[in-house]
């Protein structure tokens, strides 16, 4: 087993119960599209893989027997099965499971043959999980409408912090040859609520836009819209200049309007359900409004108009903020951003990352939420592993995610948590998404770590549900993935659970953050100082030096704390309230500086170190416990995984402690190993495995 079939695995269930039998032997489904099509595949495939053919009904079992399973639009069905009040509060792509007693029939319903999809992967689901249809039925809708994956693949291929191998678009070959590969990707997303794909890096190619381009992304389209996904592309904003051959890209001129206006509508002749735009402008070197003293808004504003006629939205990106400002990276985009708040037209919406820096292993949640009511704003996490160990480290995100979801901003008092507002629900707001920026590449297995695919699924259930539990999510996954063997369930559940903490350890701990090394950003590099911007060096966010540790973010610094809410800035501005996970994120400390435990900062900080170490080594040894449980190939190919990683975990702790002990200048409390090297020869190391080094 390679992976390839991700959760999708449909293997043999060991004692299929009457239910389960019946309902995969035995299905009618209604209606005659290519959505109904691929339900249909799908029941096949997962009947062949879920029951030993010596259980296959024969065609005159099937004659005999009434059908068990039916699949229909609830136009199709009887009103007395299920009550209108019922499916009305099911959005379009929403769908119903229950037993009708009269009939003794499983029903999924939907308003739309992609919520008759949706339904028909959770109910394999759950016959794969061996959960039952309870009672009350399942009544479910997205409480997100755009559920999109950004790919940061290049036109060449590459994918910019991919590290699964290559883009799995093969530009060269499309339109002409269209690889099955893509009728897989868009299935594994449909089966977790995926309905949209941005296919660019937000550091744009304005070659996408040209005719060749949109041909093969028609082809794409073509094949994602029956499993119910919209293409959308990333923007570049001077593309009327580099395609266009226009003297500027100034967004109030008039001639720049018009060919945006120009290409949404060639762009809507080739693919009629177009999602729209993604944008980075005026950000680590993109052009935008900025070139022109304009503001975001004139910028998304413009897109918007061309995009409008047609139904398309502009996802503008608020990661905007640049070397020439002198204040603290935490504060740029909020003070950019923040006085626009209800200038953007209808058909934008901010993606704002979950943090205020870059995708850090923990950082606290990006102030913007809650502080734009008049705007509806979109989440952006990070799938790929930029800051978190690339493909080689295990770390389940889905607690990264929960986290950052459940994080209240006290916008409206207690209990405006960050879920509510992306789900539209604090402000008012019907325009909603989230975004994920994709880990997929070319390998067989996708993602490189089998346990990364762990976390493509985790951001799918979690933009339908962003209320659903970490705990959940790992165990139906690894059921899914694996096999259903308490045995090998629960402690590899637990083992995910911990995972993201665990590198938070060995990584970042205590508030600690952007210490990885240059550019990749793989490995230690506390030691990165100088260089072409500050705000891309180490040395700018931990201010280690011999008085202390920490970025001062209070009134006494850099104050970014005022962003956020009162409440939270009392919480959080008191070094003895903070909790302990941000405290350095927003304070500066002297090593000597007590915490909760009595403990100095110092001896705590190594003491974190060697807790993610020991939690590494002991993930490795977990891991041999469960061999015979799982397929030898992926087991194999996850235990020398965690070997490199409970390897670099050490590496990771010895780096950091050596450099920061220069300046603490005290020895390292009880419990935790020594380094083994000086620090000439950690500063000196540089991973094979990474590109262009
Ligand atoms: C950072 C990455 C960079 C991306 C940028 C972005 O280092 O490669 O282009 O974010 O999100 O995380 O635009």
């Amino acid at each position: 087993n390679d992976g390839y079939k991700l959760w999708l695995q449909y293997y043999p269930i060991e004692n299929p119960s009457a239910w389960q039998l019946s309902v995969l032997k035995n299905h009618k489904i209604h209606g005659d599209s290519e959505t109904i099509s691929i339900i249909k595949n799908e029941l096949e495939l997962a009947a062949s893989g879920m029951v030993s053919p010596s259980k296959h009904p024969t065609k005159k079992d099937k004659k005999n027997t009434p059908n068990t399973l039916l699949i229909a639009k609830h136009q199709d069905l009887g009103l007395e099965v299920l009550p209108n009040t019922l499916i009305n509060q099911l959005v379009d792509d929403g769908y119903a499971i229950f037993l009708d007693k009269k009939s003794g029939q499983i029903i999924v319903t939907a308003k739309s043959d992609i919520g008759l999809l949706y339904g028909t992967f959770r109910l394999l689901q759950m016959i794969q999980i061996g959960d039952s249809v309870p009672e009350e039925g399942i009544f479910q809708s997205p409480k997100i409408t755009h559920r999109v994956l950004n790919h940061w693949d290049n036109l060449d291929r590459t994918v910019e912090r991919g590290y699964s191998g290559f883009s799995i678009w093969n530009w060269h070959r499309l339109p002409r040859h269209i690889d099955q590969q893509y009728h897989d990707y868009a299935r594994a997303n449909a089966s977790i609520g995926i309905n949209g794909t941005v296919l660019t890096n937000v550091n744009a190619n304005s070659l996408v836009l040209t005719p060749s381009y949109l041909e093969k992304v028609k082809a794409l389209a073509d094949v994602f819209r029956p499993y119910g996904i919209k293409v959308y592309l990333t923007a570049r904003f001077s593309s009327p200049i580099e395609i266009g051959k226009l003297p500027t890209a100034d967004p109030l001129d008039e001639d720049v309007q018009a060919w945006w206006k120009e290409k949404a509508k060639e762009i809507y002749k080739h693919i009629p359900d177009f999602g729209g735009f993604v944008v980075k402008a005026d950000s680590e070197g993109q052009p935008g409004p900025h070139n022109y003293k304009r503001s975001q808004a004139d910028g998304a504003n413009m897109l918007a108009e061309a995009l409008e006629p047609f139904g398309g939205i502009v996802m503008w990106r608020a990661f905007v903020y640049s070397e020439h400002t002198p204040d603290d990276r935490h504060k740029q985009a909020y003070n950019e951003f923040k006085p626009l708040d209800g200038k953007f037209k209808g058909n934008v919406i901010v993606q704002v990352k979950n943090g205020a820096i870059d995708f850090q292993p923990r950082e606290p949640f990006h102030p913007m939420f809650g502080a734009m009511p008049q705007t509806p704003l979109m989440m952006e996490f990070q799938i790929t592993q930029e800051y978190l160990g690339h493909d080689t480290h295990l770390a389940f995100l889905a607690p990264l995610f929960e986290e950052v979801l459940k994080e209240d901003t006290f916008t409206n008092g207690a209990g405006s948590e960050v879920a509510k507002v992306i789900d539209g629900s604090l402000h008012n707001h019907k325009l909603t998404a989230m975004a994920g920026v994709a880990n997929i590449g070319s390998d067989r297995n996708w993602t490189g770590h089998h346990f990364h695919q762990a976390n493509w699924y985790a951001y799918g259930k979690m933009a339908w549900a962003p209320y659903i539990s970490s705990a959940e999510i790992a165990e139906e996954w690894l059921k899914l993935t694996f096999t259903t063997d308490k045995n090998f369930v629960g402690p590899i559940q637990k083992m995910m659970l911990a995972s993201r903490e665990m590198v938070v350890n060995y990584m970042t701990p205590l508030g600690l953050h952007h210490i990885m090394a240059e550019s990749h950003h793989y490995g230690p590099g506390p030691w990165v100082t100088g260089g072409r911007r500050a705000d891309w060096t180490a040395t700018y966010y931990h201010q280690a030096s011999e008085t202390g540790i920490g970025f001062d973010r209070t009134k006494t610094g850099s104050n970014a704390l005022e962003q956020y809410a009162e409440q939270i800035q009392k919480l959080w501005g008191d070094v003895e309230t903070i909790p302990e996970e941000h405290l350095l994120w927003f304070h500066h400390l002297p090593w000597s500086h007590k915490l909760q435990n009595g403990k100095s900062l110092w001896d705590n900080i190594a003491i974190h170190y060697q807790k993610g170490v020991d939690e590494a080594k002991a993930n490795v040894k977990l891991w041999e416990t469960v061999q015979g449980k799982i397929d030898h190939e992926r087991f194999a190919h996850v235990h020398s995984f965690l070997k490199i990683q409970a390897e670099e975990a050490v590496w990771w702790k010895d780096a950091c402690l050596t450099y920061f002990s220069q300046f603490s200048k005290m020895s390292l409390p009880d419990g935790v190993e020594e380094p083994t090297h000086d620090l000439e020869y950690y500063k000196s190391i540089r991973p094979r495995h990474v590109p262009g080094i």
